[in-house]
Parts: C-alpha cells; sequence; structure tokens
C-alpha cells in the first residue's frame, strides 16, 4: 500500500492511499485525516488505513502531492556504499582515510539532515546553496520509522550534497548537507510489508538539462554494506523521536568530479516498489566564493 500527503485546490490538506491514477482519502469520525503519523503509528497502519479509506476517490491530476512529512525530523547514513566511500577519499585531499575508516568501523556516520521545514516534496524545488560551486543530487532509500522507531515504510530521499565545501574539510558537512530545500522525499510512502525483497531494489537517477539526460545511473540496494536494523539501531542509541524519524541510507551513485549540478537541471529518482521523485534544482543570487 503507497500513502500520500496531497492537497486539493481548496488548500485542504489531506492522506490518502494511491493507486494508480487515483487517491482514495482516509477519513476517520467525519473528518479527513491530514497527519501520515495518524497512520504511521498503528499497530497495523495498513488494517488501520483499509479500514478508514474512503469510497469516494479523487483523481491524481486535481491535487497535488505534497513531501510525506509530518514533524518527524529527517536524519541520513553516509558512506553506506563502495562509491560513496571512493568518492568522497577523492573529492577530500585532507580527510580521505577518515571515509575510509568509517566505512569499516561498526559505528556508522549518522547525520541531522534536515528539519520539515528543509524538506522539498515532488515537483518543488531544491536548491543548491549560493556559495558553492560543486554540488550533486544523492538518490537514497529512505526508512520512514514510527516513534517506537518501528521500520514501517519506506520513501525516495535526496541527499542534496555541496562538494566543494564537504572536500574542504570534514566539520563544514552540516554546511554541505544542511540548508533551505536542501532534501527531497517523496512521492509516497510504502508501506513496509509492500516493499519488494532487498535484492529486487534498484535505485536510477536520471538528471536532465534543455531537456537533454547529462547523468544517469542505477544501483541495487543490494549493494549496501549495511543493513537496515543495524542502522536503525545505531540512530536509537540515546535518542527519542516522538514524532517519528526518516532516514535516507546513503549514496551508491556519485557523478564523476566533473560533473555539477546546475540551476533549472531536472533530477529524477526511481526506486522500485516506490515510485518517482522529480525535482528543479534552483539557486538564488548565484554561485559566489565563500
Ligand atoms: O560523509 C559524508 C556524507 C556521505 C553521504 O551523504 C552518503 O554517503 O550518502
Ligand atoms: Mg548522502
Amino acid at each position: 500500500m503507497k500513502l500520500v500527503k496531497a492537497i486539493d485546490d481548496r488548500q485542504t490538506l489531506f492522506v490518502a492511499i494511491w493507486e494508480d491514477d487515483r487517491l482514495f482519502p482516509l477519513q476517520a469520525h467525519g473528518r479527513w485525516l491530514s497527519d501520515l503519523s495518524e497512520v504511521l503509528e498503528q499497530n497495523d497502519p495498513a488494517a488501520f488505513a483499509r479500514l478508514w479509506r474512503s469510497p469516494d476517490p479523487i483523481s491524481l491530476d486535481k491535487v497535488s502531492l505534497l513531501a510525506p512529512i509530518d514533524k518527524q525530523e529527517v536524519w541520513a547514513a553516509g558512506v553506506t556504499y563502495k562509491r560513496s566511500k571512493s568518492a568522497r577519499m577523492e573529492e577530500s585531499e585532507t580527510a580521505a582515510d577518515c571515509y575510509d575508516r568509517v566505512y569499516q568501523s561498526p559505528r556508522p556516520e549518522l547525520f541531522f539532515k534536515a528539519s520539515p521545514h528543509r524538506v522539498a516534496g515532488p515537483h518543488e524545488p531544491l536548491r543548491i546553496r549560493h556559495d558553492s560551486k560543486w554540488n550533486v543530487p544523492e538518490p537514497e532509500l529512505t526508512l520512514v520509522m514510527n516513534s517506537r522507531l518501528e521500520l514501517v515504510g519506506f520513501t525516495i530521499g535526496n541527499d542534496m550534497s555541496s562538494r566543494d565545501i564537504e572536500g574542504d574539510n570534514p566539520l563544514y558537512l552540516p554546511q554541505a548537507k544542511v540548508y533551505d530545500q536542501c532534501c527531497g522525499l517523496g512521492p509516497c510512502i510504502t508501506l513496509a510489508e509492500a516493499m519488494p525483497t532487498i535484492a529486487e531494489i534498484e535505485i536510477q537517477l536520471e538528471i536532465s538539462r534543455n531537456e537533454q539526460v547529462v547523468f544517469a545511473d542505477r544501483i541495487g540496494v543490494d549493494q549496501m554494506a549495511r543493513g537496515f536494523q543495524e542502522l536503525i539501531g545505531w540512530l536509537g542509541r540515546d535518542q527519542s523521536f516522538p514524532n517519528g524519524v526518516f532516514m535516507l541510507t546513503g549514496t551508491g551513485i556519485v557523478p564523476d568530479s566533473s560533473f555539477t549540478l546546475a540551476p533549472d537541471d531536472v533530477v529524477s529518482i526511481s526506486i522500485s516498489g516506490i515510485g518517482t521523485l522529480t525535482n528543479r534544482i534552483v539557486q538564488f543570487g548565484g554561485a559566489e566564493e565563500a
């Protein structure tokens, strides 16, 4: 089952089950649900959604899909694929070995990525910082946990990254990763029971410029060096998430060093079992030196 958050032309926000080109709003006690957490916090989210599914569908083309997030924090894991390790060792002259060590260490790299207001949903713009000249999208399978840290679903995440800022000094990581419109999420949450097996999940990235594809690549999630429960276990050490939490699981696709994103590029990330998240890139004020 796929769940979305949407808004109609009267600005009414609602949570719905997504089937083909139709949305079935969830309606409890005469009102539309507006928080995904109301579903994700249930012991059996799919059964709850089936119970409260309205019989009257709304056509997908009559509404806009929003990022499938309420008040959750967004965290990310890093250097979980070999390609991420090698790309980061290339970009960082002074601290290359810290990426090699974290790839092999029991403790993963985990970092805070975004609060909800920094997240862009489907077809909303994602940003390149104005003080950066080397930027990439990072297409990442994203875990959706409720407040009990149960893995209840999956979505697509785009961990936008400023490679020049991070490469200059790893202590600049929060600036390379966290800023307004730094994180894409969507288009839906696929509940865990409906996801394909890990061996069947593929991530694809396509970047278009002036309607021409300028970069495309794909990777299987079975190339990830860490397990989902392993990452959730580390995230939950001495931390609570009363509103639930999203965790991007790292990128296995990094364009080679000559590539940088440009304003107006269109980034599409597809993941098996979820769908496609598409965003246009913006930058305000033009690139300038730090
Ligand atoms: O170490 C920096 C960030 C790594 C990351 O975001 C990734 O591997 O996806
Ligand atoms: Mg990443």
